[in-house]
């Protein structure tokens, strides 16, 4: 998954869009690209309903589209790493942002779920020409 990542040039990347059916997401944000983070099982708790950020999100999944995407920004995750340990965190900024897309993948939620129906049908018509 890491090298199909890095070899995207994504910043993350969720399992099940290498059809990997297990609940593991993998980030780097990084500009060296040379700082993984894997997340198996990873749950988010919204601290903040109101902690709100917008971001223009890209997805590797719908090539050539940014959608902005209004997400909270205050989140605790729990997740486990490789060996099966827990860990808690409060990832902000664009960690937050990229964690939420990832498990948005995993529940097969993509970015164009979040567009108005007219942007919608416009992206689609784009899409199929
Ligand atoms: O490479 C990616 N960039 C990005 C930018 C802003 C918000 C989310 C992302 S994730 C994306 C890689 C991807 O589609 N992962 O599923
Ligand atoms: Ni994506």
């Amino acid at each position: 998954m890491l090298e199909t990542m890095y070899e995207e040039n994504g910043i993350g990347l969720a399992a099940s869009q290498v059809d990997f059916h297990e609940r593991i997401i993998v980030i780097d944000i990084s500009d060296e690209r040379n700082d993984p983070l894997i997340f198996v099982n990873p749950i988010v708790k919204v601290l903040d309903n109101k902690s709100l950020v917008p971001c223009e999100e890209g997805c590797l999944s719908i090539p050539g589209a940014s959608v902005e995407v209004t997400r909270p920004d205050k989140i605790q995750l729990n997740w486990l790493d490789v060996k099966g340990n827990e860990h808690e965190d409060n990832p902000q900024g664009l960690l937050a942002v990229c964690i939420q897309h990832e498990i948005d993948h995993l529940q097969g939620k993509l970015l164009v779920d979040y567009l108005s129906p007219l942007k919608r049908a416009r992206l689609k018509s784009k899409a199929t020409k």
